[in-house]
């Protein structure tokens, strides 16, 4: 007797085999976020005195965006928003863990620290971070440098989603001894640490560590050094780079700046080279960013710098890899922000989105340079501070200054055209002030506000 194919089962068989050609793997993603680094001051992005040959190189073999933003001009609220995909104002952590006393030369002890703002704040554990996103795809999660969303242990990275954690949770540390104004803040995992070595070190063998112990699992690490930010520690004249980089800089005004960065870079290349090393490098999507404009008056070609609404205040280098997916050697001035970043891991990881309410969507097909960047409007706020864009209009408020700028005409804010176009700049403040209210309108989140 002739055995009859059921016709329904072959169809279906031959139908999956035609959508699914072959079961691709999911790709290893490194997010590696600098701190404090300037929009112009890469190689890549314009500098041609500092060397960062590996950071070009990634921008050399995928894409950079000419047009990338964060969402607030300085460390605490633009990591937030990267973490949960959502504006600061909405994730409730929208402004500084800093305790203020650093700015009286302060000297903490562990019991006065211990009460704290810097101990005692955090990004609300009913937010949902990427770390529980890629986590929940099967991926193994790391935090490598500055977590600074949080010091109390419920804070600390392996209660938020991540498997794999060192660095430190608070703001800023000293190179060397990695105390934040008198305060050991190294940590392994849930505990404090203390190990001698160079922080930008320590996270490169801790990021090489971290690549090895996933074996053949795909793995998320969020990788934010402290490098270029200034040591937090009051003795100024205390070393906190390795001599055969300052070296590199001899004379230049700014030789440790470039030396934190070029540092910074080797690291990146030991990185890439323990990628490439295992057989990852197609199966891996790099990118790099910085979580803030540089410091100072002006940023290349743009104005103002870290902490100020001016373009130079949050516009930052974005640069992504992943050979095979996006095409090499591309430059694009589509704009967009670190809200975007969190629904495009976790649609390379082919997971779902958690079920809140996200403020960005999936950059993939911007980074392939397969589509336009859906967003067009985008908007700032620290404390009274107050700017939006909305196509080439940028609209500011601010104690700095204020205006209506022409960013396809004039990037570096020097013509106000408020007074020429006025109606332009009324539009403006409305889509602002209507962006504050869906913020306010939004469930409460701490630390700030009332929850
Ligand atoms: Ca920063």
């Amino acid at each position: 007797m002739v055995r009859m194919i059921d016709r329904r089962q072959w169809l279906a068989s031959a139908a999956s085999a035609l959508a699914a050609p072959a079961q691709t793997r999911k790709p290893n993603i490194i997010f590696i976020l600098a701190d404090d680094l300037g929009y112009a001051d890469l190689g890549c992005t314009g500098d041609a005195t500092v060397k960062s040959p590996n950071i070009d190189g990634i921008a050399r073999d995928g894409v950079r965006f000419t047009d990338f933003t964060v969402c607030w001009p300085a460390c605490t609220p633009s990591r937030s928003a990267i973490l949960t995909g959502r504006y600061p104002q909405r994730n409730g952590l929208y402004d500084m863990i800093r305790n203020n006393e650093v700015n009286w030369k302060f000297q903490f002890t562990e019991e006065n620290y211990a009460t704290s703002p810097e101990m005692t704040l955090g990004l609300d554990t009913r937010e949902t971070t990427i770390g529980q996103v890629m986590k929940s795809a099967g991926y193994r999660t790391g935090v490598i440098g500055k977590w600074d969303s949080g010091r109390a242990r419920r804070f600390l990275p392996l209660q938020r989603g991540f498997d794999f954690f060192y660095g430190f949770a608070n703001t800023g540390i000293d190179y060397y001894t990695h105390a934040r104004y008198g305060v050991p803040s190294m940590f392994r995992g849930n505990d404090r640490i203390q190990e001698p070595g160079h922080a930008t070190d320590l996270f490169q063998r801790e990021a090489l560590r971290f690549i090895r112990e996933a074996g053949s699992n795909p793995y998320f690490l969020y990788l934010p050094f402290n490098a270029p930010h200034g040591a937090s520690t009051f003795d100024k004249s205390a070393q906190q780079e390795e001599p055969k980089y300052m070296a590199m800089y001899k004379d230049d005004r700014r030789a440790l700046y470039k030396a934190w960065i070029s540092h910074l870079d080797d690291a990146v290349g030991a990185i890439l080279a323990e990628v490439r090393a295992r057989g990852q490098e197609n199966d891996t999507l790099v990118m790099f960013s910085s979580d803030n404009g540089g410091t100072g008056k002006k940023n290349g070609p743009l104005r103002g710098g870290k902490s100020s609404l001016w373009e130079g205040g949050y516009r930052v280098p974005l640069l992504a890899r992943w050979p095979g997916q996006i095409p090499k050697g591309q430059v694009t001035n589509e704009f967009a922000t670190t809200l975007e970043l969190l629904p495009t891991f976790a649609k390379a990881a082919g997971t779902t989105l958690p079920k809140v309410k996200l403020d960005g969507f999936d950059l993939m097909p911007v980074l392939q340079g397969k589509a336009k960047s859906p967003r067009t409007e985008m908007f700032w706020q620290k404390q009274g501070d107050k700017a939006a864009r909305s196509g080439r209009w940028k609209w500011l408020d601010s104690g700095g200054g204020k205006g209506l700028f022409d960013l396809s005409a004039d990037p570096g804010e020097t013509a106000d055209l408020s007074s020429s176009k006025p109606e332009v700049a009324a539009m403006m403040q409305g889509k602002w002030q209507a962006w504050r209210k869906e913020m306010d309108a939004s469930e409460p989140r701490g630390p700030f506000r009332d929850y």
